[in-house]
């Protein structure tokens, strides 16, 4: 694994790195190496997205490196579960513990063992490549990985058949942008620089959230739907577009299918309607549908925010029908951006070698979804699950309904293991707790879903302590349990060396660049305007506003209104009881639960907050600062009032996601999150759900 050799030289050296974390900008950065110790690190200034700039979280990453919380070595409990008290042991002895565990469960049924691993990197090589190989060799559960984008994804690949849309360096040249759904100034900073540039140019931004994020304040105008009901929203703006004949009739004859049937199904899904259900002015959406048909250079930047309600499939949906009405697809400004990874032609297959799993015929392979942990983690699971590992991910703090999570990692008769850089909340109920390597200290590749282009990251300094990869720890227990397959044994290099499919020219292209200067750009036609003649990757080959594969898996194929599991219109009785909306969006110095055990992001965050109307605030008698209880059938957790305009009224929200055992009271914002599931694509609901507010 790590040549010493490697780090000998004691001059500075520059190596080429890539963001590892969970968010659309992938960046590529420069570390500076003296010895063995990374001193420095940058934006590439050479990398058209990343710019020369990072965000606040990763230009600090060198306090995450060398942090002094870092795990050392490896420990095996000696508390109670959940509480964290470890010893240390030898990596030999970690090893030969959880080989001999596996081997057992496996011996009987090793669809007991159950891998849980999500955004912790999101390296091809690190976040998905031998540890899917050594899970499918030892035919453990496969885990459907589903926490973030799965609701979305599945309706955006409804319409537009895959991961495919509007360049997001082209935004800059818009003329119109809907940024729906999204908070691009918090969570997609480098696309952000992009709609600021149209901007500049006299393009119109406007956002649609239920908080007037920083996003929304930047934008010229700010439309605050009730959360989940997008759907409305989009079917409204449909039925205007068409009664009003707002529509490019050769692109939509060319290139869509079934639009006969989209306008029937949008009769009556008027502008008022909507209004009922969003909660928007019917004349403000209507203003909205004319403004987006009248200007056909217009994109729409919609983020999984608006994905996370039972009918955030459908959501996604309806508003990817939308560029095709207009024929915005004609502009490489317009169309509309959700994700572009499906531009990436990665080799799946050879990375995780689905094929090693033994014996299909004994032991049917089982699916377990991870937004519903809690609930797979129950022994009345068939066969119940006897062991999980842990590995880029933290779900006693990030999944839903986080008491029967926690319920399920209490169990005593469950043989969890931990691998992180950190004890977190989860590693707390580990009974081998492993540490693991930075992005500093390993091999990666990466594709991005948020731009176009790979980045390398090479490993710059040695393993902290004792730390290892995700990799090696992998390789080294298929060698444990006697797995002899070369797929068991290659390098990070081997491996990275395999993960783009090179027979697609995308990938083919970019390999030179990519050797030679740590980052290149997909081999894409430049302008590209991925639709602009039609072209979409669904079976018809169009815009599908009528979808035969819906259909097939008993869903509704037309665009449709899916409401919201919890709220006042759809569920009137249980509003009475707990009347808010409750959004957990993304704390700007958090990401997800990672950077939320650093002093200085904690600092900044100040502990948690619940931003709550001035309406909402002054019928409880609550006060700016005042400690509050927020809670509902499923739990409660607390923070303190920020008594503000910036939600809407019957709206509340929490920056999040705090680690439990750094908040205060030992919960989090997922003490109130349900884990019930999305309409397509089994997501998760987490901005679903309502709760009472009450001073402490
Ligand atoms: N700083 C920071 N950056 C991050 C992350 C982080 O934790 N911190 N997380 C990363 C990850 S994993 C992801 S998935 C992305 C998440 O980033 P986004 O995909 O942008 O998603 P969210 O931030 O969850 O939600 C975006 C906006 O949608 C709004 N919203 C919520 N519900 C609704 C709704 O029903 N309708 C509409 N129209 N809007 C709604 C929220 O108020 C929020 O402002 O960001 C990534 N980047
Ligand atoms: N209430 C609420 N809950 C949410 C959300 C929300 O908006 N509200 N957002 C949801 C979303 S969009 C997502 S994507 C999920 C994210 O949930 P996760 O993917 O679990 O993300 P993190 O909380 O950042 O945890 C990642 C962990 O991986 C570790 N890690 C990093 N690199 C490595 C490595 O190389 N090896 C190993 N072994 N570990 C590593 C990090 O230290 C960290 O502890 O959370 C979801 N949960
Ligand atoms: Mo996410």
């Amino acid at each position: 694994m790590t040549d010493s050799g490697l780090f000998d030289g004691s001059g500075p050296r520059t190596v080429r790195a890539a963001c590892p974390h969970d968010c659309p900008d992938t960046c590529a950065m420069e570390v500076t190496v003296v010895g063995e110790r990374a001193v420095k690190l940058r934006g590439a200034p050479d990398h058209p997205f990343t710019n020369g700039a990072l965000c606040t979280k990763v230009s600090h990453y060198l306090e995450r490196v060398y942090s002094p919380q870092r795990l050392q070595y490896p420990m095996r409990r000696v508390g109670a579960k959940g509480e964290g008290r470890f010893e240390r042991i030898s990596w030999d002895d970690a090893l030969d513990i959880i080989a001999e565990r596996y081997r057992t469960i496996a011996a009987e049924d090793p669809r007991a063992i159950l891998p849980y691993s999500y955004g912790g990197t999101l390296g091809l090589v690190q976040g998905g490549s031998m540890d899917m190989r050594f899970f499918h060799r030892l035919g453990a559960s496969v885990l459907e990985r589903t926490i973030c984008a799965a609701a979305g994804y599945a309706g955006w690949q409804a319409t537009i058949g895959d991961g495919i849309g509007t360049d997001p360096e082209a935004i800059s040249d818009a003329r119109l942008i809907l940024i729906w759904g999204a908070n691009p100034v918090v969570s997609n900073l480098h696309g952000w620089r992009h709609m600021q540039a149209a901007k500049r140019k006299g393009a119109r931004l406007v956002c649609i959230d239920p908080i007037r994020t920083d996003t929304a304040a930047k934008s010229d105008l700010h439309l605050a739907p009730w959360p989940g009901t997008d759907g409305a929203l989009a079917l409204a703006m449909m039925q205007v577009l068409i009664a009003e004949d707002l529509l490019d009739h050769d692109y939509i004859a060319e290139h869509t299918l079934g639009f006969e049937a989209l306008a029937e199904r949008v009769l009556g899904r008027t502008p008022e309607w909507a209004a009922g259900l969003t909660g928007l002015p019917a004349q403000t959406i209507r203003a909205l549908a004319r403004e987006y048909g009248r200007e056909p250079q217009s994109v729409i930047r919609l983020n999984y925010g608006l994905n996370r309600c039972r009918g955030g499939g459908m959501a996604v949906r309806n508003i990817a029908c939308l560029p095709a009405l207009t024929g915005a697809w004609r502009h490489a400004s317009g169309g509309a951006l959700l994700s572009t990874s499906g531009n990436f032609p990665i080799d799946r297959h050879a990375l995780e070698r689905p094929d090693l799993y033994p014996d299909v015929a004994r032991f049917p392979p089982r699916r377990i979804n991870m937004s519903r942990i809690g609930e797979a983690l129950r022994t009345e699971a068939d066969p119940p699950i006897r062991a999980i590992h842990v590995y880029n991910s933290n779900p006693v703090a990030i999944a839903p309904d986080g008491t029967r999570v926690r319920a399920g990692f209490l169990r005593e008769d469950l043989f969890c293991v931990v691998h992180d850089l950190f004890q977190t909340d989860t590693a707390d109920y580990a009974d081998i707790l492993l540490p693991a390597t930075s992005q500093f200290e390993h091999r990666d590749l990466h594709k991005a879903y948020g731009h176009h282009y790979l980045v390398d990251n090479q490993q710059a300094i040695p393993p902290q302590a004792e730390a290892l990869p995700n990799t090696e720890v992998f390789r080294r227990l298929a060698s444990r349990l006697g797995f002899d397959e070369p797929a068991l044994r290659e390098s990070d290099d081997e491996i990275a060396a395999q993960a783009l499919d090179l027979r697609d020219n995308r990938a083919l292209g970019a390999a030179p660049a990519l050797a030679a200067q740590g980052w290149a750009r997909l081999n894409l036609p430049r302008p590209f305007a991925p639709f602009a003649r039609g072209g979409f990757p669904t079976p018809s080959g169009k815009c599908e506003f009528y979808s035969a594969r819906l259909a097939e898996s008993g869903l509704d194929p037309l665009p449709a209104w899916v409401p919201p599991l919890e709220s006042p219109v759809s569920n009137p009785t249980l509003a009475q009881r707990y009347p808010l909306a409750f959004l957990s969006t993304p704390a700007r110095n958090f990401l997800n639960s990672s950077f939320a055990n650093m002093p200085r992001f904690l600092e900044s965050e100040g502990g948690p907050k619940l931003d709550i109307h001035p309406e909402d605030a002054s019928r409880r008698g609550i006060v700016d600062g005042m400690r509050l209880r927020i809670f509902n059938n499923r739990g409660a957790f607390h923070a303190s009032a920020r008594v503000t305009d910036r939600v809407r009224a019957g709206v509340v929200a929490s920056p999040s996601i705090w680690w439990r055992k750094l908040s205060g009271d030992g919960e989090n914002a997922n003490a109130v999150t349900s884990s019930e599931l999305t309409d397509m694509g089994g997501g998760p609901v987490f901005y679903d759900c309502l709760v009472e507010v009450e001073a402490a």
